[in-house]
């Protein structure tokens, strides 16, 4: 995007993304003028100092029309939702919004990598970031994942690449970004509340390829009907991972083959026996990270060092305990159905599942075939905790909890030795927690307490 030193430019939202995108705008020698919903004794000591330094011109406590007019560019952070009524207006005066890719696009001096997709994302941006840096390289590894992506332009000199997770927002405002080699992992519904349609989240997802050249890769996930179907541009060379024959990485007996080009005879074949990412959702991920990374140039060794050392992130699938031979098993960030379904598909034994939270627009009724078949009892928790409960009660017996401890016990109750508790609540954790990171380390406590007491 064609930014010039006389324009006004508004950031709405001051958040991580929003504060990484005003320190770009200034590196650049830009003005800009900020607002954030949040009262000003909100923001953080450090930051208020910042802008008070800068002089830059600061609403706090809503957005008012006011403060938009006259804006000749409006940057929205990418939790800011797009029917803000102060942005609606910014739209009719013909005022044009984006987001922090929009802002980036263009400006990358080395190869993108871009991730994107319902569930899987964290685990396989991280994993390319672990595949590269053990094959000798220097990536930048940030976007949704934690570190604002356009802090990458703070310290360029550093990198050689970049590998980026991209969520559904900001892919809503990524004006002509585009990726060198693309990763659309899976498309299930979420964040249904604010993309208002299945039709209209799956559209912003598929947004990451729009923009591809000819030259450019798109990897899709081949087991994903709807992924696996995105169009991709002409010229752009499309490969996909997965399950099935026409992978070009491809899960056979917990190996991945890869064939890099359709041309090449031999496949190079890594074994995820031994490493942290034998799970089923974690072999697709390594499908797909080292599908990635083999395209990005990185060589067998380094991909197998990276895969031998690579430590997933936590609140995913991650085992807190066994109690009385019943195992407890951790997923907090399956904050939506699809990665619920996808916890279940994976469990070997019967399920008592705590499920529920902030609910974000989602249709329970859909995950009734999996939980018929996989949980044996059902605690349901949180906001949600009556539609859940509504949508499921008639195919598996369901029990309400007031909090994660009440959750956790009734569950142990449920359960017999050789049973699985789950946490994988379907759900955001807002209603009850600072986020999914807290509700995992809860629920790990909880369980913890189950624990007989040394005499
Ligand atoms: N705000 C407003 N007006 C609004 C809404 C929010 O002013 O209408 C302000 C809030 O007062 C607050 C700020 O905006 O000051 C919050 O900004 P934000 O919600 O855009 O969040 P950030 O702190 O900037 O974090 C964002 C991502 N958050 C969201 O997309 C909601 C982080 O992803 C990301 O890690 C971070 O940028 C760095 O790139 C988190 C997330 O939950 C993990 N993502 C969603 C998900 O994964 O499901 C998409
Ligand atoms: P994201 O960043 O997209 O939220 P994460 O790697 O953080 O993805 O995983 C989020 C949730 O999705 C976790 O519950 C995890 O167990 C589940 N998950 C991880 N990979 C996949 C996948 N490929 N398909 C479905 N679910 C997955």
């Amino acid at each position: 995007m064609q930014l010039t030193k006389d324009m006004d430019i508004v950031v709405i939202g001051l958040g991580r993304a929003g504060l990484s995108t005003v320190r770009d705008l200034w590196r650049q020698g830009l003005r800009v003028r900020i607002s954030d919903q949040r009262p000003l004794a909100e923001i953080d000591a450090e930051t208020r100092a910042l802008l008070d330094q800068s002089g830059a011109k600061l609403e706090t406590g809503g957005h008012s029309i006011e403060f938009v007019r006259g804006a000749d560019l409006v940057v929205a952070g990418p939790g800011v939702p797009l029917d803000l009524p102060a942005l609606a207006v910014v739209r009719e005066w013909g005022i044009p919004v984006c987001g922090e890719l929009a802002l980036a696009a263009g400006r990358f001096p080395v190869p993108v990598i871009a991730v994107t997709g319902s569930n899987g994302k964290t685990t396989v941006t991280s994993l390319i970031g672990a595949l590269l840096q053990a094959s000798g390289r220097k990536p930048f590894v940030g976007g949704n994942i934690g570190t604002p992506l356009l802090d990458f332009f703070a310290a360029a000199e550093q990198y050689d690449c970049a590998v980026l997770e991209l969520s559904s927002f900001q892919l809503d405002l990524a004006g002509t970004f585009r990726p060198n080699i693309g990763l659309l992992l899976n498309i299930t519904p979420d964040h249904i509340d604010r993309h208002g349609s299945l039709a209209n989240y799956t559209k912003a997802k598929q947004q990451l390829f729009r923009h591809q050249l000819p030259g450019d890769i798109a990897l899709l996930g081949g087991d994903d009907p709807v992924a696996a179907a995105t169009p991709v541009n002409p010229g752009v060379t499309m490969c996909r991972f997965g399950f099935g024959e026409d992978c070009a990485s491809r899960i056979i007996d917990g190996q991945i083959a890869v064939r890099a080009t359709p041309s090449e005879k031999k496949a190079a074949v890594y074994s995820l026996a031994g490493t942290k990412l034998s799970s089923s959702v974690n072999q697709l991920n390594a499908a797909a990270a080292i599908l990635a990374a083999t395209l990005a140039g990185c060589d067998a060794d380094g991909i197998a060092t990276g895969l031998a050392t690579f430590e997933p992130p936590p609140h995913r699938m991650a085992e807190v305990g066994i109690i009385d031979g019943v195992r407890f098993i951790n997923d907090s960030k399956a904050t939506n159905i699809g990665a619920l379904a996808a916890a279940l598909g994976g469990c070997d034994a019967p399920v008592v599942l705590i499920a529920g939270g902030r609910d974000k627009g989602s249709d329970y009724t859909l995950l009734r075939k999996v939980v018929a078949a996989k949980v044996k009892h059902l605690v349901v928790l949180g906001e949600a905790a009556p539609l859940i409960e509504a949508a499921l009660a008639s195919v598996v017996r369901t029990q309400a909890a007031a909090t994660m401890e009440d959750a956790v016990r009734q569950a142990k109750t449920a359960a017999v030795a050789g049973d699985l508790v789950l946490l994988a609540p379907g759900c955001a954790s807002f209603d009850m927690f600072s986020g999914y990171e807290e509700r995992g380390r809860v629920f790990a406590e909880c369980v913890d307490r189950l624990r007989p007491t040394k005499v």
